[in-house]
């Protein structure tokens, strides 16, 4: 029998695979990983790969610690403009609702936005794809949401796409129509007809991978975001909600209802939007780069989360305004020390669960053979050194489906 050949061997590592049977991190003392056409084609010990096993690349990983490549299930990142300034108002003491009335807030990047170019879009969104990119990121969803008509939302559905071109990253595409009312526009259900007549137009061009929308006092009602997931489902795609972050308008149980992918923030969620979450298998996703940006006192319910057993990920939320952070470690970080999650939760939080919030867990998120071979290679002594550090980023190397 001929021996086996693989494309690129990684040897003398330690894994943590996040595979499902095995207990906690799956970790793997002594490991070795294996590519063939940008799939994994083995994970596990070195002493289990094939007897007389060869490959084109092999590299010795001297006990560093291989992840799955990280995944980042909820940003903003494509958008113009520069809202640091309404930062500085808020210091001094001017509220979010306050610069929002005096047309900043979200209508601020709404402007500079329309008034961008796709080229423009792209060029100001690089440098902060390639944060994430350092940080071991090797899949990321990024939301529309501040063009709020048809073309502006295109226009930043095409600026995600072509950041996928532009680097080895998967991109998935979210439209978020229902975000915010455009400016100058005031009749919400007109709004919401128009933001249902989008769906089948950007699916049809292929831009939209899922539908979002912003669930709440200052955006849309439940009834309204009902009648978006239903233009969504009649266009076969799947949706996720920004839900609950600043009351409880029952955001996470509508999500359940609509079977969504993921239910997002979830700060005032309660024990009834939990049970329903875990019923319909809805990933939570929790963001405290917004909690602790906006300075909120009250934490999702994480342990409730666990007790109904829901899937809980973490993501940044990189957006503009109530979460400019482009750093996945720091998000995890805060997932621990904010949130009270654990290691283990805060790791699967960024891989498995993330590929799980995307729809995407029979292709990434773990170390099993049959997925793609996206790996996370740290300079780390032990997993836990991703979540405690504070701003230090110990990745050695990257690897997008095998390369
Ligand atoms: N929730 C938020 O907090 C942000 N969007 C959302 O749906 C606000 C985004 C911004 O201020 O630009
Ligand atoms: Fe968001």
């Amino acid at each position: 029998m001929q021996a086996r050949h693989f494309d690129h061997v990684w040897t003398g590592a330690r894994l943590a695979t996040l595979a499902a049977g095995l207990p906690g991190l799956g970790i793997v003392e002594a490991g070795a990983v294996a590519a063939q056409d940008g799939r994994i084609a083995f994970a596990g010990p070195e002493s289990d790969l094939p007897a007389g096993w060869s490959a084109d690349l092999v590299t010795p990983c001297e006990g560093r610690w291989i992840t799955p490549g990280l995944v980042d299930c909820h940003t903003h990142l494509v958008y113009a403009g520069n809202r640091s300034d309404e930062f500085e108002r808020r210091l001094d003491g001017v509220s979010y609702e306050e610069i929002s009335r005096a047309g900043g807030g979200i209508a601020a990047s709404v402007r500079a936005t329309r008034a961008a170019s796709e080229d423009e879009l792209v060029t100001a969104s690089l440098p902060r794809l390639d944060h994430l990119i350092a940080e071991g990121v090797t899949t990321l969803e990024i939301k529309s949401g501040y063009g709020l008509d048809l073309a502006t939302e295109a226009k930043m559905l095409r600026a995600a796409r072509r950041l996928g071109v532009e680097r080895e990253v998967g991109i998935e595409t979210t439209f978020l129509g229902a975000h915010a009312m455009p400016p100058g526009m005031t009749d919400r259900e007109a709004y919401i007809d128009a933001v249902c007549a989008m769906i089948p137009a950007l699916a049809a061009e292929g831009l939209v991978d899922a539908v979002d929308g912003f669930c709440e006092g200052i955006a849309f009602s439940p009834g309204q975001m009902a009648r978006v997931f239903g233009a969504a489902q009649t266009a076969g795609l799947p949706v996720k909600l920004h839900a609950d972050q600043l009351s409880n308008l029952g955001g996470a149980a509508l999500a359940a209802r609509f079977g969504a992918l993921s239910a997002d923030h979830l700060e005032h969620t309660d024990e009834a939007g939990a049970a329903a979450m875990a019923a319909a298998g809805t990933v939570a996703v929790l963001l405290p780069g917004a909690y602790y940006t906006l300075r909120e006192t009250q934490a999702p319910p994480v342990a409730a989360l666990r007790r109904h057993g829901v899937r809980m990920a973490l993501a940044t939320d990189a957006n503009p305004g109530t979460s400019p952070l482009t750093s996945i470690l720091l998000a995890m970080n805060m997932g621990a020390t904010l949130f009270r999650m654990t290691v283990e939760e805060c790791i699967a939080g960024v891989t498995r669960e993330a590929a799980r919030a995307l729809g995407l867990a029979d292709e990434i998120g773990t170390l099993e053979p049959g997925k793609w071979c996206d790996l996370a290679i740290w300079d780390i002594a032990r997993p836990a050194d991703l979540v405690y550090r504070i701003g230090f980023n110990p990745l050695y190397a990257r690897v997008k489906s095998g390369v």
